[in-house]
C-alpha cells in the first residue's frame, strides 16, 4: 500500500507549479486525475520539444504517474462531468490565472456546494493584495521573492537561479499544504481552501537573507567577504557572491583541469571547528600558530589570501580529490557536479533519485524520482499520459457513467474526439 492509496486528486495543473505537486503526491499513492484541454492539453506537452511528434521532455518530467482525461468544462456536458469529479474527488488542484477558476464557473463557495468534503489547493503568483491578479512565471516569482537582489555578485546585476524555487519550490509548499488540510479533514470532515503564493514560497526559501536584512542594524554583516574587504554595506541585504550562508566563510575555488572543464571546481569550507585540519590539509601548517589567523574574526580581512592560498592546492586535485582527502578530516567540500554527471550518476540511479522511463512516443529518457524516500510508501515511476489517454476509464469506471452515456458525452464535444492511442 502506498501513503496517499484511495486520495482522488482533480488535477486542473499547468506547466510547472501546479504538475510538481500534484506528481508528487501521484508518487505517494494518490490516483491524480488530469484534466487537459480536449485536442491541446497542458501547453508544455507542445514547448521545447525535441523528438517531434511525442511530448516534451518539459511535460513529462513533470507529469508521471498520472491519469489523463480531455475535458473543456466551458461546453454544458463537459461542466457536468466536472461537477461528478468535483463530488468524487478529494482534493482539487489548480494553478490557473487569478479567477480562470470563476469563469469557468467553478468557485470556491461552489465547490463547498458540491462537496463540502473538498480540498481546493491553489498556485498563484501572489497573495492577497495589489498583485494578486497577475499571471506569474518563475523568473518573476525569483525576483519578487527576494531571491534575485540577494544572488550574483557585488559587482552585477541580480541573478536568478537555476534551481526553479518560484514553481517546484511552490509546488512543494503546496503538496504539505494537501496532505496538511487532508489530515484536518480527518477531524474536522471539512475540505477548506489551500494557497500557496510563488512570492511567499520563494521568500520562505530565501529566509536567512530577511534574516540578514534585520541584522543589519546591528551593523555590518562579518561573515560577507565585502566586510574582510572593506567595502561598505548599504542598506539591504548584498548579493554575496558564493559566500556560504551560514557564517562559516565557503568559496567555489578551482580544481586540477579548470582551464578546461566549465566545472572543475569545488565548494570549500573553512569550517571553524576543522582549521587546524585544513591547515595541515593544504600544507599550510604555519596557519595553527600565526599572529592573526588563528580565531574566526581574525581571519576575516584575510579570506581573500587564505582561500587564494588554499585554491592553490585544490588546483592540484580533482574535485573528487578534494571531496576525498577533506572528508575524512570532516571538512566541508563538494564538487560542483555538472548535469551530465549527475545524468550518469550510478548513485542517485540505486537510490531512484534519477530513474529511466520507457515511453511510447519517445522512447527512453531520464527524470528525477521522488526525492523523499519512505520506508513503508516505495515510489515506481510511472511514464506520463498522453493526452487523453485515460478519458474513457475515468468517465466509466471512477465517473460511474454508462456505455451510452459515455458515448452521448463524446458525441457532445465535451472530451474530445479520439481517444489517444498508448501504443
Ligand atoms: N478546457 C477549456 N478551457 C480550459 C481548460 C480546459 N480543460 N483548462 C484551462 N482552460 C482555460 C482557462 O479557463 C483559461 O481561460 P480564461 O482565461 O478564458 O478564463 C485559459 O484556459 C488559460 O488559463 P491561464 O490564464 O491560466 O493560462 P495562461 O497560459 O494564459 O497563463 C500562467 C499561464 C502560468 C501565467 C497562469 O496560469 C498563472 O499565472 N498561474 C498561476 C501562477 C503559476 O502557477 N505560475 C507558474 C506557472 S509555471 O511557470
Amino acid at each position: 500500500m502506498k501513503a496517499l492509496e484511495g486520495v482522488k486528486i482533480l488535477d486542473f495543473t499547468h506547466v510547472q507549479s501546479g504538475p510538481t505537486c500534484t506528481q508528487l503526491l501521484a508518487w505517494f499513492g494518490a490516483d491524480v486525475i488530469k484534466v487537459e484541454r480536449p485536442g491541446v492539453g497542458d501547453a508544455t506537452r507542445k514547448q521545447l520539444v525535441d523528438v517531434p511528434g511525442a511530448d516534451s521532455l518539459y511535460f513529462t518530467m513533470l507529469n508521471h504517474n498520472k491519469r489523463s482525461i480531455e475535458l473543456n468544462p466551458k461546453n454544458e456536458t463537459g461542466k457536468q462531468v466536472l461537477e461528478r469529479l468535483v463530488k468524487t474527488c478529494d482534493v482539487l488542484v489548480e494553478n490557473f490565472a487569478p479567477g480562470a477558476l470563476d469563469r469557468m464557473g467553478f468557485s470556491w463557495e461552489r465547490i463547498q456546494e458540491l462537496n463540502p468534503r473538498m480540498i481546493m489547493a491553489s498556485v498563484k503568483g501572489f497573495g492577497p493584495g495589489k498583485y494578486e491578479d497577475c499571471k506569474v512565471y518563475e523568473n518573476v516569482a525569483q525576483c519578487a521573492g527576494g531571491s534575485a537582489s540577494t544572488t550574483g555578485f557585488l559587482d552585477g546585476i541580480p541573478v536568478v537561479t537555476g534551481a526553479q524555487i518560484g514553481d517546484s519550490g511552490t509546488g512543494l509548499h503546496l503538496a504539505l499544504g494537501i496532505v496538511t488540510a487532508l489530515y484536518q479533514r480527518e477531524q474536522t470532515g471539512r475540505g477548506q481552501k489551500v494557497l500557496a503564493a510563488m512570492q511567499d514560497g520563494v521568500l520562505n526559501l530565501c529566509r536567512v537573507k530577511l534574516r540578514d536584512q534585520q541584522r543589519l542594524k546591528a551593523g555590518p554583516l562579518t561573515e560577507y567577504s565585502q566586510y574582510g574587504e572593506g567595502i561598505p554595506f548599504g542598506d539591504a541585504t548584498p548579493r554575496a557572491g558564493n559566500d556560504s550562508g551560514g557564517g562559516q566563510p565557503g568559496r567555489i575555488l578551482k580544481c586540477k583541469g579548470w582551464e578546461t572543464d566549465p566545472n572543475a571546481y569545488t565548494y570549500f569550507i573553512t569550517q571553524a571547528a576543522v582549521w587546524e585540519k585544513i591547515c595541515d590539509v593544504i600544507g599550510a601548517p604555519e596557519w595553527k600558530t600565526k599572529e592573526g589567523y588563528a580565531t574566526p574574526p581574525e581571519r576575516l580581512d584575510k579570506l581573500n589570501e587564505i582561500f587564494d592560498r588554499i585554491e592553490q592546492w585544490t588546483m592540484t586535485k580533482t574535485k573528487f580529490e578534494v571531496m576525498d582527502t577533506c572528508n575524512p578530516f570532516d571538512i566541508p567540500v563538494g564538487p560542483i557536479l555538472s548535469m551530465k554527471e549527475i545524468a550518469e550518476d550510478e548513485g542517485l540511479r540505486a537510490t531512484g533519485t534519477i530513474v529511466e522511463v520507457d515511453h511510447p512516443k519517445r522512447g527512453k529518457y531520464l527524470s528525477v524520482g521522488c526525492p523523499i524516500k519512505m520506508s513503508d510508501s516505495s515510489v515506481e515511476v510511472v511514464r506520463s499520459p498522453l493526452l487523453g489517454e485515460h478519458t474513457d476509464e475515468i468517465l466509466t469506471d471512477v465517473l460511474g457513467y454508462s456505455q451510452s452515456e459515455l458515448e452521448s458525452i463524446k458525441q457532445s464535444g465535451a472530451v474530445g474526439q479520439a481517444k489517444a492511442a498508448a501504443e
